[in-house]
C-alpha cells in the first residue's frame, strides 16, 4: 500500500469574539483538512491548526510523503525531519512553540496515516495506541470572558434571549456574573463536570473573583483552574496564587518561562500545570531540572502526532508529572484524534480541554460530535471514525477565501476594537 494522493484544504470556521491575553479571537479559526489516499483508494484524514504557512508547508511534503507505505511512520518522520529540520532548529531558540512547523506537518501525516492503519486493519486509533482503557474521555467547560457574537457571518442572527447554548454563547462574559452564566449555560448543554477559565484578559484580582463566583455557584466537587497565559509576575502569581489555595484544581501558566514557573510552584500548594513553558520534549530536560510544573497539556497538534503524545505520556509518568490536554479552536475531526488519545492514556486524572463548543459548524459528516455528561465516547468504526462530509469541508474552504485571514493574530483584532492595544508578556 502507498500514499498515492494528498489533498490540503485551508477551512475557516465561525469562532466567537473570545478574550485572551493575546488579544481577540477573530470572527473565524483557521483550520487545515489534509486528506491522504492510498493506491487502493483509503482515504486518511487529519486536522491541523491553520495558517497559509503550514497550508504551504503541507502542500510542499508531498514529494516527501507520497508513494511511501503509510505503516512506515519512523520512514516518514524521519524523511520529513530531514526536509524541515534545519530550518526548525534555527528557528528553535526564539520561535514561539505555535510556530514550529515540523510537529504540525508530522502531526497532520501521522494522524492521517493512523487513520489510513485504522481503516486497513478494521482498527480504531485507539488500538494501535495500545489499546482502550476507557470507552468516554472526560473534557472540561472551557470558559472565556467575551464580547457579545457567536463569529462569523452568521453568529450575530442568534436571538440572545431564545435560551440554550447558542444563546449563551452569544452573549457576552465580561465580569464575573458573565461567566458563571456561561459556565451554567456550557454545562446544562453538554454536562461539564470540570471548568476553566481563561485569564489573562483583566487584572488579576477581576479574574479571582470569577474564579471565586465559579467556586460558590458550583461548590467544591466541580474543579476549576484558571490560565493566565504566563502574563503576570512571579510575585503577582504568589500573591494571587495564595487567594485561590483550595479552590483550584490546578493553575495553568501563571508565568512565563521554566524558571519563574519553578518559583511560583515553590511558593503555591497548587498543582501548576503548563502548555507554554515545556511544550517539546526537548523542554524536558529544564522541567525536570527547575521542577517547572505538575502537569503537562499535551497535544498532539505540537507534541508531532499521537504516538509521541504517548511517549510523552511515559516521560511524564518517570518524572512525576501529571498529564492532560490543551486546545485550541478545531473542529471534529481533531477532537476524534484527541478522543482516541485520551482513551488510550493510562490513565486521565483531569477532564482535557477543548473548544469544541464555541465551533457551531462541522467539516465530517453526521455533524458534530455528541458531549454528554462532560464526556466524549470513542467514535466507532475503523481508523479515526470520521468521514469528510464534503460539501461542508467545501463550504468551510470557501470561508477561507472569503474572510481573507492568512494567519491567527489575536493582537491586530483586539486593535479593531481597542486602538492603540498591544500585547504585553508579562503585564500583571
Ligand atoms: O483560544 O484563546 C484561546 C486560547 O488562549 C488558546 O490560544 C491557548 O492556546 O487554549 C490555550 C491555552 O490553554 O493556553
Ligand atoms: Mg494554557
Amino acid at each position: 500500500m502507498i500514499i498515492r494522493e494528498i489533498n490540503v484544504t485551508p477551512v475557516a470556521t465561525a469562532d466567537p469574539p473570545l478574550l485572551n491575553a493575546a488579544g481577540l479571537h477573530a470572527p473565524y479559526a483557521l483550520r487545515t483538512i489534509v486528506e491522504l489516499v492510498t493506491d487502493d483508494n483509503i482515504s486518511g484524514v487529519s486536522e491541523v491548526p491553520g495558517s497559509q504557512r503550514t497550508t504551504e508547508a503541507l502542500e510542499s511534503t508531498r514529494e516527501v510523503v507520497a508513494g511511501r507505505d503509510p505503516f512506515q511512520l519512523n520512514a516518514i518522520r524521519a524523511a520529513l525531519a530531514q526536509y524541515f529540520g534545519p530550518e526548525e532548529a534555527a528557528a528553535r531558540g526564539d520561535a514561539p512553540w505555535d510556530q514550529r512547523r515540523l510537529v504540525h506537518i508530522f502531526s497532520a501525516i501521522e494522524v492521517a496515516c493512523m487513520d489510513i492503519v485504522g481503516k486497513a486493519t478494521n482498527r480504531p486509533v485507539v488500538d494501535l495506541l495500545g489499546g482502550r482503557m476507557r470507552d468516554r474521555v472526560p473534557f472540561a467547560a472551557y470558559l472565556f470572558y467575551k464580547h457579545e457574537g457567536a463569529g462569523g457571518e452568521h453568529g450575530f442572527g442568534v436571538d440572545p434571549d431564545a435560551g440554550g447554548w447558542p444563546a449563551a454563547r452569544q452573549q457576552a462574559a465580561l465580569d464575573s456574573r458573565g461567566v458563571v452564566k456561561q459556565a451554567e449555560a456550557m454545562c446544562a448543554e453538554f454536562g461539564f463536570q470540570s471548568l476553566k477559565l481563561k485569564g489573562g484578559v483583566f487584572e488579576p484580582a477581576i479574574e479571582v473573583e470569577s474564579i471565586l463566583a465559579l467556586r460558590e455557584a458550583f461548590g467544591p466537587e466541580v474543579p476549576l483552574r484558571l490560565d493566565p497565559n504566563a502574563l503576570w509576575r512571579v510575585e503577582t502569581a504568589i500573591e494571587h496564587g495564595r487567594k485561590m489555595e483550595g479552590v483550584l484544581e490546578y493553575l495553568e501558566d501563571p508565568v512565563r518561562g521554566q524558571q519563574n514557573m519553578a518559583r511560583v510552584r515553590q511558593a503555591l500548594d497548587t498543582p501548576l500545570a503548563t502548555n507554554m513553558c515545556t511544550t517539546a520534549f526537548e523542554d524536558i530536560p529544564g522541567s525536570v531540572a527547575f521542577g517547572s510544573e505538575d502537569i503537562i497539556l499535551s497535544d498532539h497538534h505540537f507534541w508531532g502526532g499521537l504516538r509521541a503524545s504517548m511517549e510523552l505520556v511515559r516521560i511524564c509518568e518517570t518524572f512525576g508529572r501529571g498529564i492532560s490536554m490543551h486546545s485550541n479552536s478545531h473542529l471534529g475531526i481533531s477532537l476524534a484524534a484527541m478522543v482516541h488519545l485520551g482513551a488510550a492514556l493510562p490513565a486521565v486524572p483531569y477532564a482535557l480541554d477543548t473548544h469544541y463548543p464555541w465551533q457551531s459548524e462541522e467539516v465530517i459528516a453526521g455533524g458534530r460530535i455528541a458531549i454528554e455528561d462532560g464526556m466524549i465516547a470513542v467514535p466507532s468504526g475503523p481508523g479515526l471514525g470520521v468521514e469528510l462530509d464534503r460539501d461542508a469541508l467545501a463550504r468551510l474552504h470557501e470561508n477561507y477565501h472569503k474572510c481573507g485571514l492568512t494567519k491567527r493574530n489575536d493582537a491586530a483584532e483586539m486593535q479593531k476594537v481597542s486602538p492603540g492595544w498591544k500585547f504585553q508578556a508579562t503585564r500583571w
